[in-house]
């Protein structure tokens, strides 16, 4: 493998191993632009001049035989391919997946047998609603597909970050796509669902409300990728090497836990950096904090395929984890950024029906409508047939076909294409009994033709109300703010009462406070669900990981005047526990500590936001300066980040700026560093910064402070 500035070492070292034979194939395609020799045409021309057009005369005309210039400009002419219908907006990368122990039990798939074998991925998360260059913070479903790169083949998991979806039947898409997509007339609003197409198509589609409710919630404004779980949604199954098939719903947990941003700030950080999640991703992946997930399953019995009040197949519906626990069987780890963006993380293109021996479909019609929808897409905005000789989409595994011809063939075949054929050695083979093929598995299915939706599927209620039920007092009220916020920008007054009369099917309370906010009125109790399960897996209070302050980002303000010693104890404190600390001034360069020396800054206040930040600290420094400096930018931004619920931290005089900005404590606490909401501080003159940042980084652990 080339020395690249994004392998990481344990790439490097799986590199060597024939384990990693992705990234040994992808090396026979990465190319370094040439160091010697000089620029020439497509055609290996020579060129020494490339800033002049050829024309007639110093003022005059171009001329047609500048082939240069004309080669150079139809190419950049066709740079841009179709950007992908839903999901434009991403960012990728590699790594690999390994099970923690053989899954023979219940999948004969040869990735999940073996834990000292690793299977190289690559994943994509996206956005749904926006195109391409639309900000990452927007409220939204994540995608979040992965590639494995088997042994038998690609399987890929194109998954999202809830575990439900909108629609039933896939038919249903284009309406929905249609709905929350912008508007027609004048491509308003780039993503964001806040809007009279998609709320009216929510109003008089009750199935999309489960979704719905997760779309209100902070799920929806991630606080990074590598903060999110992932699901398959669908049921899917697991088939054995004796051909018994169990259900199977697949969960992605993050080891950093589940967190989200909240409302205010996902808007701001839209402004402030429009790139914050992949910005995030990459930098993890470079720092060598790798992102890691552990991939579990709920596995149901087929006998206990009925045993639910939802129809397994709907895919509308969760299985509580309290009723099906997730077993986890691997961890998959990102290490290595891609070397670009077009050719990886553009062109890499996934497919529902990519499955691999042991595992198959079932009859959700959402899925089944995704088996055809995902190659049927890669065909327009892949431009041909030949896209799964893409360097990122190439299996490891060999392939050998009668496949010829099409755009962009780039393979130069030789001999025969068809079967049987005796000319080319009956070549290639089909494989026999004991050859690894990939063989249906063999459900039996009998009925009419029929054009109409199960009985089973016809509750849209139950688990709308269940997820209500599973959270906590702070998520609640960010769910009601956020379908104020939604229906607030819907013009039509008729969708508004339609929606808060079908929230009121869901929960009394939400749609009297959702009313309220959008000036309409509460239809009453009519609510469908009596006595709603409670399923505590759903809320993110359950779901705050390893408890590390890994990758969390903090700015230290510093000013003219601080204390020189603690910035640098602080950072130390804070980076043993693996955060990223930034110091941060009125500029860059440095300011004077108040013994004189000069004390770094890493950046200038005016270039970033609270809301590039987990948390702030200040370490002791005259009150005066920290209010007036950069126009009073310290007091905005320690208020925003208590305004957003993060831990902020003050030492020694600093403590002062603190009183008065909403959300600090009320009367600033004595010495043994109290802990309110979030905010530690110790005014004492020489205080213990050890004791200090333990317990400040608790408070950054913790995320959120509501
Ligand atoms: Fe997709 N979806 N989808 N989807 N989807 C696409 O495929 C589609 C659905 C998901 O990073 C498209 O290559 C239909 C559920 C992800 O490249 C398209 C239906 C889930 C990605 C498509 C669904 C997803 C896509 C657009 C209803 C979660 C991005 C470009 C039957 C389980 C993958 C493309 C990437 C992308 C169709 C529903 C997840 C048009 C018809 C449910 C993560 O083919």
């Amino acid at each position: 493998m080339p020395d690249s500035p994004h392998t990481s070492p344990d790439a490097a070292a799986r590199a060597a191993s024939p384990a990693d034979r992705k990234h040994a194939q992808l090396d026979g395609h990465r190319a370094d632009d040439p160091r010697e020799g000089p620029l020439t045409t497509d055609q290996g021309v020579v060129v020494d001049h490339t800033d002049d057009s050829l024309s007639a005369g110093e003022r005059g005309p171009t001329l047609m035989e500048d082939f240069h210039f004309r080669e150079k400009l139809t190419h950049f002419d066709h740079e841009r391919i179709p950007e992908r219908v839903v999901h434009a907006r991403g960012a990728g990368a590699y790594g690999f997946f390994e099970p923690y122990e053989s899954c023979a039990e219940f999948t004969r798939a040869a990735f999940l047998q073996d834990p000292s074998v690793r299977t190289p991925v690559f994943v994509r998360f996206s956005t749904v609603q926006g195109p391409r260059g639309s900000a990452d913070t927007v409220r939204d479903v994540r995608g979040f597909a992965t590639k494995f790169y088997t042994s038998e083949g690609n399987f890929d998991l194109v998954g999202n970050n809830m575990p439900v979806f909108f629609i039933q039947d896939g038919i249903k898409f284009p309406d929905f796509v249609h709905a929350v997509k912008p508007e027609p007339h004048n491509e308003i609003p780039t993503g964001a669902s806040a809007h009279d197409t998609l709320w009216d198509f929510v109003s008089l589609q009750p199935e999309t409300l489960h979704m719905m409710m997760w779309l209100m919630s902070d799920r929806a404004i991630p606080r990074s990728y590598r903060m999110m779980q992932g699901f398959g949604v669908h049921t899917f199954r697991f088939v054995d090497a004796g051909g018994r098939g169990t259900f199977v719903k697949f969960h992605w947990k993050p080891r950093l836990g589940a967190h989200s941003l909240v409302w205010d700030e996902a808007q701001e950080c839209q402004g402030r950096d429009p790139d914050y999640h992949r910005r995030d991703l990459w930098q993890a992946i470079e720092s060598g904090q790798f992102p890691e997930w552990e991939l579990g399953v709920q596995l149901i019995p087929e006998t206990q395929e009925f045993a639910f009040d939802f129809d397994l197949l709907d895919a509308t519906k969760l299985v509580p984890e309290e009723q099906v626990p997730v077993r986890p069987i691997g961890r998959l780890v990102l290490d290595r950024n891609p070397d670009n963006f077009f050719a990886e993380t553009e062109q890499v293109a996934f497919h529902t029906a990519n499955v691999v021996p042991g595992i198959d479909f079932t009859n959700d019609p959402l899925l089944q409508a995704r088996l055809f929808s995902y190659l049927d897409t890669q065909l327009i905005r892949l431009g041909g047939p030949n896209f799964s000789q893409l360097p990122v989409n190439r299996p490891v595994a060999p392939v050998r076909n009668n496949q010829r011809d099409g755009y962009h063939q780039s393979r130069i075949h030789r001999g025969t294409s068809y079967t049987p054929n005796s000319l080319g050695g009956g070549c290639p083979a089909l494989a026999g009994p004991g050859g690894g093929a990939f063989t249906h598995y063999t459900e039996r299915v009998d009925g009419h033709t029929i054009r109409a939706r199960s009985d089973s599927f016809q509750d849209h209620y139950s688990q709308a109300a269940m997820f209500w039920a599973s959270m906590s007092h702070w998520e609640r009220a960010h769910i009601v703010d956020a379908f104020r916020f939604e229906l607030g920008k819907v013009e039509t007054m008729a969708v508004r009462e339609r929606t808060v009369a079908e929230l009121a099917r869901v929960n009394v309370s939400l749609a009297e406070q959702v009313a309220e906010g959008v000036g309409v009125r509460a239809p009453g109790d009519i609510s469908d669900v009596a006595d709603p399960v409670v399923s505590p897996a759903l809320s993110l209070e359950s779901l705050r990981g390893d408890g590390s302050i890994r990758t969390r980002q903090i700015a230290v303000l510093v000013v003219d005047g601080v204390d020189g010693a603690q910035p640098d104890r602080l950072r130390e404190e804070l980076e043993a526990r693996g955060a990223v600390v930034e110091a941060l001034a009125p500029h860059d360069g440095t300011v004077d500590g108040a013994d004189g020396r000069p004390v770094g800054v890493d950046r200038a206040l005016p270039t970033m936001a609270s809301v590039l930040y987990d948390a702030v600290l200040l370490p002791s420094a005259p009150p005066g300066t920290l209010r007036s400096a950069a126009q009073g930018a310290i007091p905005r931004f320690v208020g925003d980040a208590l305004r957003h619920g993060k831990a902020v931290g003050a030492l020694g005089e600093a403590v002062d700026l603190l009183s008065g900005l909403p959300g600090a404590p009320e009367t600033a606490p004595g010495a043994g560093l109290p802990e309110r909401h979030g905010v530690v501080v110790d005014p004492g003159p020489s205080p213990d910064v050890a004791a200090f940042a333990g317990t400040f980084a608790d408070c950054v652990a913790a995320h959120r402070h509501f």
